[in-house]
């Protein structure tokens, strides 16, 4: 790029979503978002993440909140910028795939709510699980007059991860019909030097606009920016300082001074960010002094980079073997881990691929024989329901853990009925708004659970009214 050209870099805050998500479990509730929303609108982010991921579940299982009554609230404060949500393709926000019909009113009510920008991923990325969403927000789009499809490709490493393959599909999303495309790198893999050739190369297949998101994880993420941004790439992924950095994002204002006086200067005003810090640090340290947030998830975790599994990953496997009496058997599993993944098919590990391969290898291990015990989550991936993977699963895998069964070929949901009906009439005692069918659909236990909590909330405040002489009151 000659000096002379200005090209800014759009900033995505995700303060809202996926910062708290990293660091404290997802625990921030909307009545704290809202005081600064103000201030945050005033900023001029490309776009601020703020729902979606795990903070619908969140919502509803710990804080008790309706997830859509804080997407409205937010779209009220936020009057000039763009509101994102992560989506997990045909699994919405749950963790079984969905039939179109539910996927389509999902799509509908997040952007009716006030979502500008759904970001779709698929953790094989099989785009087939991701064409109807990108089909539903380009319907919407037209009739609500909001929307924007962006196709999220998992960033990975393996054989069968070189430039080929993400030119390949850098070509085919923009075939499929989205509005941008994001690398999303769940465990910050992606060193700098690659970040370079990866941006370089994408930048060259699409006229598509390319957003970065990773994590701080490995280390590396800033740098990484630096070179992607220097390669071309159009948005990056920050969190304010008091909640980046660790498996959160790198800071905006770090990124936002980075880039300065230079041809990809933001703009954006550090007194203003300096605010907007000054907001959330006696969370941060209010979290810290709770136990929220652990000091452990704050630092370098460089066993990421060398086994190239995402830190959570590894938590949840030491958790695993600690049960288990087998904590001696750690390097035995991280030995296993990549065996597994290429048994079936070299998947980018990620939700849920991530803890379906980690939990495999446990097995794989501590049963003292390969795959002589399968989880009912193996046996479907090797069965095809996830999707397809880029490479062949194992056939002798295959045949040890479901011998003799059908494989699937089609696109999953192809297979499964309209069920938004049926849905619909399982909850129907407890609807208020359209949206709750969606909320039960997702997390069906969990939702019914909320929605008792606020008809016991809802009845409370009727008791101020109520027959206080006769003490009839509802408990
Ligand atoms: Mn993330």
């Amino acid at each position: 790029m000659s000096e002379q050209v200005k090209k800014p870099i759009k900033i995505t805050e995700t303060i809202l979503r996926d910062a708290h998500q990293s660091l404290i479990a997802t625990r921030m509730p909307t009545e704290f978002m809202l005081p600064i929303v103000d201030k945050m609108d005033q900023v001029g982010y490309h776009s601020v993440e703020c729902w979606g991921g795990a903070t619908f579940d969140a919502s509803l299982r710990f804080l008790k909140e309706d997830p859509w009554d804080r997407l409205r609230k937010l779209r009220d404060g936020f009057k000039n910028t763009k509101l994102q949500m992560l989506f997990r393709g045909q699994n919405i926000l749950g963790y079984r795939p969905y039939a179109d019909d539910v996927v389509d009113y999902f799509v509908q009510k997040s952007i009716s709510n006030g979502i500008d920008i759904i970001r779709i991923f698929d953790c094989l990325n099989d785009l087939r699980n991701l064409q109807e969403a990108v089909n539903a927000t380009n319907k919407f789009k037209v009739q609500e007059g909001r929307g924007h499809a962006q196709v999220a490709l998992s960033y990975t490493l393996g054989d069968a991860y070189t430039l080929e393959y993400w030119t390949d599909m850098a070509k085919k999303i923009e075939e499929m019909g989205a509005d941008s495309i994001c690398i999303k790198d769940m465990a910050g893999l992606l060193v700098p030097y690659k970040a370079t050739e990866l941006i370089t190369a994408m930048k060259s297949a699409t006229k598509l606009p390319i957003q970065l998101h990773t994590h701080y994880t490995s280390g590396v993420a800033s740098m990484t920016y630096l070179k992607a941004v220097e390669a071309g790439v159009d948005v990056i992924d920050t969190a304010i300082s008091p909640f980046a950095m660790g498996t959160s994002q790198p800071a905006t204002e770090v990124m936002v001074e980075t880039f300065r006086g230079t041809p990809y200067d933001t703009g954006l005003d550090q007194n203003l960010l300096a605010e907007i810090a000054d907001y959330f640090r006696p969370y941060r340290d209010e979290c810290l002094a709770n136990g929220l947030l652990n000091p452990k998830v704050m630092g370098v975790d460089i066993k990421t980079l060398l086994y190239q599994v995402p830190g959570g990953m590894l938590s949840n496997m030491v958790s695993q073997l600690k049960e288990q009496n087998a904590e001696d058997k750690y390097y035995d599993v991280l030995k296993e881990i990549p065996r597994v993944r290429k048994d079936l098919g070299e998947p980018p590990l990620v939700t849920p691929s991530s803890q379906i391969v980690g939990t495999q290898a446990v097995f794989n291990v501590l049963m003292g024989e390969r795959y002589k015990m399968a989880t009912k989550e193996t046996k479907a991936v090797l069965r095809g329901e996830y999707g397809q993977t880029v490479k062949p699963m194992s056939q002798e895998v295959i045949d040890k853990v479901i011998p003799g069964e059908e494989r699937i070929t089609c696109r999953y949901a192809d297979l499964l009925d309209n069920e938004l009906d049926k849905l619909e009439s399982e909850m129907k005692e407890w609807k208020q708004q359209d949206e709750d069918v969606l909320s039960y659909a997702l997390f069906p236990q969990v939702a019914t659970e909320f929605f008792k909590y606020r008809q016991a909330q809802q009845e409370k405040v009727d008791m101020t009214q109520a027959d206080t002489k006769n003490g009839a009151y509802p408990v």
